[in-house]
C-alpha cells in the first residue's frame, strides 16, 4: 500500500507549482495573497528540499545495503554559502522552477536573495569542505560531513568611520528549510570527573581504568541533505551536531531549594554549540573550544561506531569500512577518543586497537606557521578530558619508546617528535598528534606539502620516512564557481563545448583553445566579463555608496586579512600609484592605466593589525575617490561583510587578482583558482597552489613577482639588525606619516612593524618587484587587449586540474581506498 502512496518526484513545472502553493499554505501556514518573497523563498526551499529527501532516502538506503567502506570528513567548519540556487542547478530544476516561480509572481534572483548564507566557517579550510562535500556527491561516493551546527556563525561585517564592527551572525532567524532535525538521533556526551580503576569483570582482580564523566550534555544531530550534480546523482549527508541539556537536574541542588541554580547550569549546556570561534590560522588556546572538539568528536564517533556494529563484523574490519579524514587538526581528539571506546568500553587489547586507529584516521593539515598549530595546556586537558590525556600519554610513551630504539640518544629528536611539549605550561602538541595516529599525512598543494616535510614534520619524517607524508593539492567545485557564480560564462562555454559535461569533468575546457582565434566568441568572452563587472559595480555601490566604472581594470583582494596574505602591501602600491597620478601632469596622468583596487575580507576581531590594515584601506578609499585630479584614473573600494555569496559575485569580476602572500605562507589558497577559471588574470607570489596554476596555465599568463621561499629565511635574517625600505615604500611611508591618510598614529604600529620590527612578511623586499609586476599588467592590458583575452582563454582551457573532483578522487584513491558505489 505504501508505494501507492510514496511521493512524487518533482518532474513538471507543474508538480512543483502545486509543492509550492501547498508548502505556503500549510507549512507556512500562510494564504497565497499575503505570500512575500520571504514565504516564497522558503516555499521554494521546502519544495525542492521534499525532492531532495526522496533521493537522500533512496542514496542512504543503497549505501546501507551496499555496505560499503565509507568515508566520514571531519570539519570544525562548513563554510556552505546559500543552498537554493546550488539545490536547483545540481537537480537541474532551475529553469523550470524560474519559469514557475515568475508565472506565480515572482522573480527567482529575489528569491535567492532572501536566503542567508550559511557561514559556519572562517575561510579557505570550511569552504574546502563545501567544495568537497560537493564533488562526493557529484562522484558518487559514500561519504559524509561531519561539524557542528553553530547557531552564530562567522560574525557580519559592518564599516563605521573605516573600522571594521562586528555583529552576531543568527542564521537560524526565519527557520531553516535546509536542515532536518533528528530527534531520534541524540548521544550523551561526557565532560571533566575524573578516571577510576575497576576490576576488569565483576569480582575478578586485574583492573582497567574507566572514565567517570563529571557533566553530561546531549548532542542532537541535524541533517543537511547535499546534492550531487546530474539529474539523477546522489544526495549525500551533511551531519551537524547541537548541544542540549540532559534534563537530568541536580537532585542535590534541586532539592536544597537551589532549584533556578540547577536548571541553570543545564542550560549552560547550550553554550558549547552557540559560537564559532572567528580566528583564521591563529590558535588562541580557548577551553571551550577544546570543549566543543570533543562535544563533536565523541559525537561523531558514536554515531559511526553505531553504524559499524549494525554490520556484525568484528572490530578489525573497522578500517575496511570507515575512513575519517581529519580537516586539519580540530577533530584529533578522534585518535584518542577512539583509542578509548575501543581499550576501555570494548575491550580490545591496545595494541589491537591501536592499529585499528592507525588505519582508520588520515590527517590533512592546512598550515605551517607556528601560531596556527593548535596546542593545549596540560590543565586544561586534565580538567576537561583526564582519560583522554591518559591516552595520549601512553601513546606518547610507546611512540618514544620505538623512537629511541631506532635513534638511541637522540634527545633532540625525541624532545621534537614528542606530543607534549615540555615548555611553560606543558602543552600538548595537536599536529604531532595527528601524525602519529594516522595513516598518511597530506599538505595542500604540492609546494605546502614540500615544506611541511622540511619544517614542522621534519623530524616526524626521519622516524616515519617520508612515504606517509604526500599531497593533494586542493579543488573547487566547478558548480558553484563557475555555473552558479558565472551563468554567462557557463552558458557561452557550454555553447562551445556542445553541452555542460565539461562541469562534471572539467579537463574538456581544454578544447576552448580552438576558439582562440574566432572573433566573435572573444567578443562575446569580453561582454560577459563586461556583464559582470557591471554587476559587481551594482553591489559596491549598494553597499559602499561609490560608482565604480566597469571599463576601469579591476584589481580585486578577497580573503581574510592577515599580515601573511600582505594585504598592507597591496594597500602600500595603491598609495604608491596615487602619489605617482599626484605628481603628473593631467597630461601625463591620460597615460595611465585607469584601475580600481576592490578589498573585502574580515579581520578576526582580537587581530589588531588586521583591523589596522582595513582601517587604512577605507581611508585611503576616501581620499581616492574624492579626489577630482586622480579619480578617473583610480579609485579603491572595501565591500563589507565578504562572504561565500559575495564572492559569487566578486569573483566573476576580476581584470587581475591578487594572491600576494609572504611565500611559503599560504598553504594553497583556493580563491587563487576561482578566479583564474572565472576568466580573471592573476598576480602573485610563488606560494601555495598558485605555483601549480602556473605550471597549468603557462607562467606567461601569470604576473608573478617576489622572493621565493626558499630564500625568504635569509631574507629575514638580513633584517635583524636593519630593515632597509626602497624608496618607493619610503615615499609611501612619508605620505602616511604625513596624515595624508587621515591621522598617522593609527597606522604607526603597521609601519613600524617594517621599518622597526624585523618585517617579518618582507614587504620591503618584495615591494618593488610588485609594482615592477603591476607595471607589467598596465603594460599588457592596455595593449593589444586581444593579447590580454587569449591569455584569459587559454587560462580557462588549462584549470581542469583545479576541479575539486579530482581532489577527492585523488583522496579516494590514495587515502580511503574506497571507489564510487556501484549502483
Ligand atoms: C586553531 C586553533 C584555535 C582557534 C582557531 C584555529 C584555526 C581556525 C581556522 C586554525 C586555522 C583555521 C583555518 C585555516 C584555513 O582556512 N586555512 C586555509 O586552508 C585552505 C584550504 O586548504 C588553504 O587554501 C589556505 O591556504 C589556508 O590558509
Amino acid at each position: 500500500i505504501w508505494k501507492k502512496f510514496a511521493r512524487k518526484d518533482i518532474k513538471t513545472k507543474e508538480d512543483f507549482e502545486k509543492d509550492f502553493v501547498n508548502h505556503v499554505e500549510t507549512s507556512l501556514a500562510r494564504s497565497m495573497y499575503n505570500c512575500d518573497n520571504l514565504a516564497a523563498y522558503q516555499a521554494s526551499s521546502l519544495a525542492i528540499r521534499d525532492k531532495l529527501i526522496i533521493k537522500w532516502n533512496q542514496t542512504q538506503q543503497t549505501q546501507t545495503m551496499l555496505d560499503q567502506k565509507r568515508v566520514y570528513y571531519m570539519s570544525f567548519e562548513f563554510l556552505m554559502g546559500r543552498a537554493m540556487d546550488n539545490a536547483m542547478i545540481n537537480t537541474g530544476l532551475r529553469t523550470p522552477i524560474k519559469e514557475s516561480v515568475s508565472e506565480l509572481g515572482f522573480s527567482l534572483e529575489d528569491l535567492i536573495e532572501e536566503e542567508p548564507d550559511i557561514s559556519i566557517g572562517n575561510g579557505g579550510l570550511g569552504r574546502l569542505a563545501a567544495c568537497y562535500l560537493d564533488s562526493f556527491a557529484t562522484l558518487n561516493y559514500a561519504a559524509w560531513g561531519y561539524g557542528i551546527r553553530y547557531e552564530y556563525g562567522i560574525f557580519s561585517q559592518k564599516i563605521v568611520n573605516g573600522y571594521q564592527v562586528e555583529y552576531p551572525d543568527y542564521w537560524l532567524t526565519y527557520s531553516n528549510p535546509w536542515e532536518i532535525v533528528r530527534t531520534e538521533i541524540q548521544y550523551p556526551v561526557d565532560f571533566y570527573g575524573y578516571v577510576e580503576e575497576v576490576p576488569v569483570y565483576e569480582g575478578a582482580t586485574e583492573k582497567k581504568k574507566v572514565w567517570v564523566g563529571g557533566e553530561r550534555v546531549l548532542a542532537l544531530a541535524y541533517d543537511f541533505p547535499v546534492p550531487g550534480y546530474g539529474a539523477d546523482a546522489n544526495v549525500n549527508n551533511l551531519r551537524l551536531w547541537s548541544a542540549r541539556p540532559t534534563h537530568e537536574f541536580d537532585f542535590a541542588k534541586f532539592n536544597s531549594g537551589e532549584y533556578q541554580n540547577s536548571v541553570e547550569a543545564q542550560q549552560r549546556a547550550e553554550s558549547i554549540t552557540a559560537v564559532l570561534y572567528p580566528n583564521d590560522n591563529f590558535d588562541a588556546g580557548k577551553e571551550l573550544r577544546l570543549k566543543q572538539q570533543y562535544f563533536w568528536v565523541a559525537a561523531s564517533l558514536h554515531d559511526i561506531i553505531r553504524r559499524f556494529k549494525k554490520s556484525k563484523r568484528p572490530w578489525r574490519e573497522f578500517p575496511d569500512q570507515v575512513a575519517i579524514q581529519l580537516n586539519d587538526t580540530h577533530p584529533t581528539l578522534c585518535i584518542p577518543e577512539l583509542q578509548r571506546v575501543l581499550v576501555d568500553l570494548e575491550g580490545l587489547s591496545w595494541d589491537e586497537a591501536w592499529k585499528i586507529v592507525v588505519r582508520t584516521v588520515g590527517y590533512t593539515n592546512h598550515t605551517v606557521m607556528q601560531e596556527a598549530l593548535e596546542k593545549w595546556p596540560l590543565t586544561i586537558f586534565q580538567k576537561l578530558l583526564p582519560r583522554h590525556l591518559e591516552i595520549i600519554y601512553d601513546i606518547n610513551f610507546y611512540f618514544l619508546q620505538s623512537v629511541s630504539k631506532k635513534f638511541p640518544g637522540d634527545n633532540n629528536l625525541m624532545t621534537s617528535v614528542s606530543i607534549i611539549e615540555e615548555s611553560n605550561p606543558k602543552q600538548v602538541k595537536m599536529a604531532n598528534l595527528a601524525v602519529i595516529g594516522s595513516h598518511y599525512v597530506n599538505g595542500v598543494a604540492a609546494l605546502h606539502s614540500d615544506l611541511i616535510k622540511l619544517t614542522i614534520f621534519k623530524d616526524l619524517v626521519k622516524v616515519f620516512g617520508g612515504d606517509k607524508f604526500g599531497n593533494v593539492t586542493n579543488g573547487i567545485t566547478p558548480r558553484r564557481w563557475l555555473k552558479q557564480a558565472n551563468p554567462k560564462l557557463a552558458e557561452l562555454i557550454s555553447s562551445k563545448l556542445g553541452g555542460d559535461e565539461y562541469l562534471s569533468d572539467l579537463n574538456l575546457l581544454k578544447n576552448l583553445e580552438k576558439y582562440l582565434e574566432d572573433k566573435e566568441f572573444k567578443s562575446k568572452w569580453q561582454e560577459v566579463k563586461t556583464f559582470n563587472k557591471t554587476r559587481l559595480s551594482k553591489l559596491v555601490k549598494d553597499l559602499t555608496g561609490y560608482e565604480i566604472d566597469p571599463t576601469f581594470l579591476f584589481d580585486i583582494q578577497v580573503k581574510r586579512i592577515h599580515e601573511y596574505k600582505r594585504q598592507q602591501m597591496n594597500i602600500f602600491g595603491v598609495i604608491y600609484r596615487y602619489l605617482q597620478l599626484k605628481s603628473c601632469s593631467p597630461e601625463e596622468r591620460k597615460k595611465f592605466q585607469p584601475k580600481v583596487s576592490i578589498f573585502a575580507g574580515k579581520a578576526a576581531p582580537g587581530y589588531y593589525m588586521a583591523k589596522r590594515i582595513i582601517k587604512l584601506i577605507n581611508n585611503v578609499s576616501q581620499v581616492l575617490n574624492n579626489d577630482p585630479e586622480t579619480r578617473e584614473y583610480l579609485q579603491c573600494v572595501f565591500i563589507p561583510d565578504y562572504n561565500v555569496s559575495k564572492a559569487e559575485i566578486i569573483i566573476p569580476a576580476s581584470d587581475i587578482s591578487e594572491h600576494i602572500s609572504t611565500a611559503g605562507t599560504e598553504a594553497s589558497g583556493t580563491s587563487n583558482m576561482k578566479f583564474v577559471l572565472n576568466a580573471g588574470l592573476l598576480i602573485g607570489t610563488l606560494d601555495g597552489a598558485t605555483v601549480e596554476i602556473a605550471r597549468e596555465i603557462g607562467e606567461e599568463n601569470v604576473f608573478l613577482f617576489g622572493h621565493l621561499s626558499e630564500n625568504v629565511d635569509k631574507v629575514r635574517a638580513s633584517h635583524l639588525f636593519d630593515v632597509k625600505l626602497p624608496s618607493s615604500l619610503e615615499t609611501v611611508f612619508q605620505a602616511i606619516d604625513g596624515d595624508v591618510f587621515g591621522d598617522s598614529h593609527e597606522f604607526k604600529p603597521l609601519l613600524d612593524s617594517i621599518r622597526h620590527h624585523s618585517d617579518f612578511y618582507i614587504v620591503s623586499d618584495d615591494f618593488n618587484s610588485y609594482l615592477e609586476a603591476q607595471r607589467l599588467i598596465d603594460e599588457t592590458f592596455k595593449g593589444d587587449h586581444d593579447i590580454w583575452i587569449r591569455k584569459c582563454i587559454t587560462s580557462v582551457a588549462n584549470m581542469g586540474f583545479f576541479s575539486s573532483d579530482r581532489a577527492v578522487e585523488e583522496y579516494a584513491e590514495m587515502i580511503w581506498n574506497i571507489e564510487p558505489l556501484s549502483k
